[in-house]
């Protein structure tokens, strides 16, 4: 849905400038030295960008799910690691409050999380719990008006930078499965929480990862988010769809990005007295990569349009998270084909893309996991 589309032309537009005058000419830097540089985060600041989706009365934009989905196309047009600083707040690591925090909870964090004052992080995975998410051990025993958490959470997505963590963890250990599962936000520098030291990671440099340990850190009761246990597997749940569709958003932003650099490289790039691009074998890639990101452009306006009309959109957020990962690898791998021997150096920037979206198809659930997730729900939907 989208509310006013003069004013989201104004945002889009900004958005875009800024992507493109800011944020590309500072890419290889970046991935240099593994930071984006504080000038950078100021300006993302100053943009609003932390507070994308977080609702206005808390100090956000408030944006719908398309309007949602439509920057993230024009922020994809810069290197992934740009987007995952505020990603989280507006994501996954902010979205647990907005959609299950008590009023309390929403008021104390929302803002901080606006302004980018605090980073948000969302602490699902661990060591021995990844797409089996019910599985997890991390355990959260209540001892008057705390809670005391134990366990240990990886590959935790700007754990360094953070300023609160959405921590699922187990506070009824009889049951195994989801529905002794509840979330925490615990704020970093509680005693007992610890990180490791940050990841060496194929790709994303300047967006860090790490593991959060919980020993014996108590958290106020006050902070299980809705006051209610067993309820986290389910707040995680409704964060991953809202995630997945964002996912799926980047995925069409960047391969729109390497698709348009594969582009102006073949109608630069001379062999056998002419532009590659004019070769049909180099117009398949063009063509086939065009094609598959139209579709999955479609797609993913379809789940943000369905979120907003208030639908349950857990297959297609998965169907649009799937095609769209997937494609964007597709895209990559061509990108770097037309590029030829030069796709191969650091130089020209588009091996980094190559590795940085292989993420994509991992992370807020793998392809495999996007499966499992589209068929339970046909089945189920079949047998009523
Ligand atoms: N929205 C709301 N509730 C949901 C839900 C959703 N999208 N998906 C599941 N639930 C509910 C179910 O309805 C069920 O509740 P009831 O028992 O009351 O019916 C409960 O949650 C448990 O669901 P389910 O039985 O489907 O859980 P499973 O353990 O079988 O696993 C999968 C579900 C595999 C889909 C889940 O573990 C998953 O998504 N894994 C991947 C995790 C992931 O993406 N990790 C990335 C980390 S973040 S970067």
């Amino acid at each position: 849905m989208i509310r006013d589309q003069e004013t989201l032309n104004v945002l889009l537009d900004t958005i875009t400038r800024f992507v493109r005058e800011r944020l590309v000419p500072n890419e290889a830097l970046v991935a240099e030295k593994d930071r984006i540089p504080d000038e950078l985060v100021a300006e993302m600041k100053e943009l609003g960008l932390f507070g994308l989706s977080i609702p206005e009365e808390h100090g956000g934009m408030g944006l719908t799910m398309e309007e949602e989905v439509l920057a993230t196309f024009e922020i994809g047009h810069a290197s992934p690691c740009f987007r995952s600083l505020f990603a989280t707040n507006n994501g996954i690591g902010g979205q647990g409050i907005v959609i299950d925090g008590t009023a309390a909870q929403k008021a104390h964090y929302l803002p901080r999380l606006v302004t980018g004052e605090i980073i948000g992080s969302f602490a699902l995975t661990e060591p021995d719990s990844g797409s089996d998410a019910a599985s997890l051990r991390t355990t959260a025993v209540r001892e008057g008006d705390s809670y005391v958490l134990n366990g240990t959470k990886r590959y935790i997505t700007n754990a360094p930078e953070a300023g609160i963590f959405t921590v699922m963890a187990r506070t009824d250990p009889s049951r195994k499965g989801a529905d002794g599962i509840s979330a925490f936000i615990v704020e970093r520098g509680t005693p007992g929480l610890s990180l490791g030291a940050p990841d060496e990671k194929m790709g994303h440099k300047g967006s860090h990862t790490c593991d959060v340990i919980f020993e014996d850190c108590r958290v106020p009761a006050a902070n299980l988010i809705g006051e209610r246990e067993g309820i986290g597997f389910k707040t995680a749940m409704k964060v991953l769809d809202k995630g997945r569709i964002n996912i799926a958003a980047i995925s069409v932003g960047v391969a729109e990005r390497m698709l348009e650099d594969a582009l102006r490289y073949a109608c630069e790039r001379k062999q056998f007295g002419k532009p590659i691009a004019e070769f049909q074998l180099v117009q398949a890639m063009l063509a086939d990569s065009k094609a598959e990101l139209y579709a999955a452009r479609c797609m993913v306006i379809d789940a943000a349009r369905k979120r907003d009309e208030g639908r349950d959109v857990g297959t297609e957020a998965s169907c649009a998270k799937m095609f769209a990962s997937e494609m964007c690898g597709r895209v990559a791998d061509r990108a770097v084909q037309i590029f030829g021997g030069a796709g191969y150096l650091s130089e020209y920037g588009i091996e980094r893309f190559y590795r940085d979206v292989r993420l994509f198809r991992l992370f807020e659930g793998t392809t495999q996991i996007q499966q499992l997730v589209i068929a339970r729900n046909m089945i189920r939907a079949h047998n009523g």
